[in-house]
């Protein structure tokens, strides 16, 4: 199948057909978020999954059922995809969802309600890397070439969700106030433990120390790659495939250096930079 075929195009976005319609599309510009509703918005292999893991726990205290009972994409499901219609009815409240929308996609709902935003950013590079071996095992996704020809297809925005950059751009630049917290893939890595206690301030949840380490003990990477209604091993292969290239690959930071070549790196920054340059924000990351 050609990427035309696999590829729906919204607002100049290439979204996965095999997860998106435009009755899903329709339904998530329709949808009517509740004022106590939360959202991990997430740029594609951020951590959009860990979120899903992490935000149940979080706002039900630590109660294991959620992980353990329903798989992820039910669990907390995605804005824009096709199941959000199929699942709406059982979530219960408050209810947490994910989404890959850059701000500009968010529905009039969501605009005016009071709900949360957990906006999760991972160094680009990395990103990079996790998306080149995503396009491995999606059999729903155009085969990513070499390393390098993936290289220039992600910085020219030519992949699910378009650039990066301006996803990063869209979502520093809200009115959202403190409805919004900004977090990284890293800190959440460096220290889980403080990375849940920021969110749960966050989400007005007052959780015990023992709660918290509980919640992260389930949350880690070891765990989730076990935790069969979290690593995608209910998907068929046909769709996911976990032999070719696990989901939950490695979890860490600064995979980067183990793939990128000195000529690559300063490609990869100059573009990204370029694309920065003009704004007030400052980025967590050395880009060097
Ligand atoms: S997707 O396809 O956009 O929904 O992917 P997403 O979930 O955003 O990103 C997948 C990457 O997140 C890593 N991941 C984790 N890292 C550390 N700890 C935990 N618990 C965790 N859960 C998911 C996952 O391994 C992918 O990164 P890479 O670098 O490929 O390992």
């Amino acid at each position: 199948m050609s990427s035309e075929e696999m590829y729906l195009r919204y607002h100049g976005l290439l979204l996965p057909k095999e997860t998106h319609s435009l009755e899903s599309l329709k339904f998530a510009q329709d949808f009517t978020f509740k004022d106590d509703d939360v959202v991990a918005v997430v740029y594609p292999k951020s951590g959009t999954i860990w979120m899903q893991e992490i935000l149940p726990l979080l706002l039900n205290g630590g109660d294991l059922t959620p992980i353990q009972t329903i798989p992820n994409w039910d669990r907390v499901p995605w804005l824009e995809e096709t199941r959000l219609e199929v699942v709406v009815d059982q979530l219960s409240s408050p209810r947490a969802m994910v989404s890959h929308f850059p701000y500009h996609l968010m529905p009039p709902s969501f605009h005016t309600s009071k709900a949360k935003v957990i906006y999760v950013m991972r160094n680009p590079k990395d990103v990079m890397v996790s998306s080149y071996f995503f396009h491995q095992m999606a059999g729903f996704l155009p085969d990513p070439g070499t390393f390098d020809e993936f290289m220039n297809t992600f910085l020219e925005g030519r992949v699910l969700l378009g650039k990066w950059t301006d996803h990063v751009k869209s979502w520093k630049h809200t009115e959202l106030g403190d409805r919004i917290m900004y977090i990284t893939y890293e800190e959440m890595v460096q220290d889980l433990p403080a990375a849940l206690s920021r969110m749960s301030a966050f989400l007005d949840r007052d959780l015990s120390e023992e709660a918290i380490q509980k919640i992260s003990e389930h949350c880690s990477f070891k765990s989730m790659k076990v935790n069969n209604m979290s690593n995608f091993s209910l998907v068929p292969k046909l769709y996911l495939d976990n032999d070719k290239s696990p989901f939950l690959r490695k979890g860490v930071v600064g995979d980067w250096k183990n793939h990128f070549s000195s000529e690559q790196l300063s490609r990869f920054t100059s573009v990204i930079h370029k694309e920065l340059e003009n704004e007030s924000f400052t980025l967590p990351w050395s880009f060097d």
